[in-house]
């Protein structure tokens, strides 16, 4: 393992020194590929046994979403969690109070949503230091990350996080690249790209597939994309999450100060301890996990809208709807009724691709 590591340190070190500029591309991309093999290699789980690097922790999941926090050490996680869950878990001012997984539940909505308080993280964390490997890869799982941050250092904290996330194929906030690769059998690499295009050239695209041993390939770019992004094509095996910055503790910072960090994006200053946000971070919390309700109307009586069925932002079709209510139900359904901002009569009769919108109503119309 120390060697593998000691290889990531040597490229981390090459990429520091070398400059960023045409000439250099191709070789920084090639660094990049290695980099991101020898990263795969330290989390495949060697077979020997032992190490068990990309198991995160025992907890199974519960509700219609997952929500972990991550953390230094006492920014404040298990306070967060205690508060928003009535949870108990354990609260200290020293550090690495948690030491493993605690779940709670948050009722918003109708929607149940399952919060993860975690163990603190240290920089290194992905590299097997501390629990955080364990932590990381439970934060894989997570339908939404919230990264909390001490209000007195956040801005090089964050940095530090998102490097360990990044580490182990989570992208934050962030949508899968845009882009297609194709292999072959013959032809070599063909690179196009449909959009203006400026971090990859032929040259850094050809050395990247090298080093993957790949010859022939169609590669197409709809945007800009960069080596990082082609790379985690390759690669695959990535997760892309929606990141919520918590800012704790701003009980201990200026007004000024506030006001800057209430600007950037993705952020959401609260004091878990005053309860200061809370429902603005509960609020943005349902916004990030983009969930979708959906009320039962059972034939001639009214809408059930205390106890909403919840389905994913992709995955909210008439027939996923029905998947969820009961096994058999696809086999019974004739038509739908829906009702709500998805339908264009009141009602619309639609079929099982239909897509649902957030508050429609459903009657489902059965085979006699
Ligand atoms: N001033 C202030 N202190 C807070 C706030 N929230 C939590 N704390 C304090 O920060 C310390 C650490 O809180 P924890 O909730 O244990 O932090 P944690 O992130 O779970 O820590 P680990 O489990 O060690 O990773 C405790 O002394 C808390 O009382 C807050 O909003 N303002
Ligand atoms: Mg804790």
């Amino acid at each position: 393992m120390a060697t593998v590591m000691q290889k990531i340190k040597d490229i981390e070190d090459e990429m520091a020194k070398t400059q960023k500029n045409k000439a250099t591309a191709h070789h920084l991309g090639l660094l990049k590929a290695k980099l991101a093999k020898l990263r795969r290699e330290l989390l495949t789980p060697s077979t020997k046994g032992g190490g068990g690097a990309g198991e995160g922790f025992d907890v199974t999941k519960s509700g219609d979403s997952r929500v972990g926090l991550v953390g230094f050490p006492s920014v404040g996680k298990s306070t967060l969690l205690n508060k928003l869950t009535g949870t108990f878990s354990e609260v200290a001012s020293y550090e690495f109070t948690t030491l493993t997984c605690i779940p709670g539940v948050i009722t918003y909505r109708g929607a149940k949503i399952q919060l993860l308080d975690l163990p603190g993280i240290i920089e290194g964390a992905k590299d097997g230091k501390g629990r955080g490997r364990q932590v990381i890869s439970t934060a894989r799982t997570c339908n939404c990350i919230l990264i909390v941050l001490d209000a007195i250092k956040p801005i090089t904290h964050k940095r530090l996080i998102e490097k360990e996330l990044e580490g182990f194929g989570i992208r934050l906030n962030k949508e899968p690249p845009n882009l297609t690769f194709r292999r072959k059998e013959k032809g070599g690499i063909n690179f196009t790209s449909t959009a203006a295009n400026t971090n990859l050239d032929l040259d850094t695209v050809k050395a990247i597939c090298s080093e993957y041993r790949i010859h022939n390939a169609d590669i197409t770019l709809r945007y800009d994309a960069t080596a990082d992004d082609l790379i985690d094509v390759i690669e695959g095996s990535r997760v892309y999450i929606p990141c919520i910055y918590v800012v704790n503790k701003i009980d201990q910072i200026t007004l000024e100060e506030l006001e800057i960090l209430d600007k950037l994006p993705h952020y959401c200053p609260i004091s878990a301890h005053l309860e200061w946000n809370l429902d603005g971070l509960l609020e943005k919390i349902w916004e990030y996990l983009d969930l979708t309700r959906v009320y039962t109307k059972p034939k001639g009586m009214n809408p059930d809208y205390e106890d909403p069925v919840i389905l994913s932002s992709k995955k909210r079709t008439v027939d996923d709807f029905c998947t969820r209510i009961h096994k058999d139900m696809l086999k019974q359904f004739k038509y739908a009724l829906v009702w709500g901002s998805s339908a264009k009569h009141k009602p619309q009769r639609v079929g099982k691709e239909h897509e649902l919108e957030d508050e429609d109503v459903v009657q489902i119309i059965k085979k006699i």
